[in-house]
């Protein structure tokens, strides 16, 4: 049999989990030691395998049984934090603004670095028939210009061998492109996975509205 002890710092509530394993199935047995402390909080701190110093009984089992059933949701809700965006623009670039926007409301946490995007385009080893008005780097990949936040997620997933992707020039309709300025308007393009000899490939086509 193996028992689990619990405390809380400070409000004198102890626990002890006691697990056993009759015949066919191992049972979870919950008792609470030690009345009266309005809460409990399990975390890897305060679970440790010697017993506490007092033990009486009853009471309160109810919300250790809570407790117990809520740590998965509060391992939930520190779950896996946003994936972080290094972003580098000039001050003045509106539509590399509108496609941070895009990012961030597709659950990236962007960072902008403003200035030096050229230097930072050659550092990631862009080429130059790829650029387009802004560069990022995410997860070990580059990704230049107004690349949908959807492919990126791709990209991350796959994890193909690559440098990154980008979306040449600054296509409208593209994310960041597609302010109500442009009526709805968009042309087609191509979201292109760049090889690490610096060579491209269609990775993901868009369709346009233009006639
Ligand atoms: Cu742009």
């Amino acid at each position: 049999m193996l028992s689990l002890y619990a405390a809380r710092p400070h409000t004198g509530l102890t626990a002890r989990l006691q697990i056993r394993h009759p015949r066919p199935a191992p049972r979870l047995r919950l008792t609470n030691i030690n009345p009266g402390a309005p809460e409990v909080v399990f975390n890897q701190t305060n679970v440790f395998t010697e017993p506490p110093m007092k033990s009486n009984s009853s009471t309160s089992r109810r919300e250790l049984l809570m407790a117990l059933a809520l740590l998965p949701l509060a391992r939930l809700a520190h779950g896996a934090p946003p994936i972080e965006v290094q972003v580098w623009k000039e001050p003045t670039c509106g539509c590399c603004g509108d496609w941070i926007k895009h990012m961030e409301a597709n659950g990236f946490k962007v960072f902008v670095n403003l200035g030096g995007t050229n230097a930072a385009r050659a550092r990631l080893g862009i080429p130059q028939n790829m650029a387009s008005c802004h560069t990022a780097l995410v997860g070990g990949y580059a990704i230049e210009g107004h690349v949908p936040a959807r492919d990126v997620k791709r990209l991350l997933k796959e994890k193909p061998s690559a440098i990154g992707l980008s979306a040449p020039g600054m296509p409208i309709g593209s994310p960041g492109m597609d302010t109500p300025a442009y009526n709805g308007k968009k042309n087609p393009y191509s979201v292109m996975l760049i090889a690490k000899n610096g060579s491209s490939t269609v990775y993901q086509k868009y369709e346009g509205n233009a006639s």
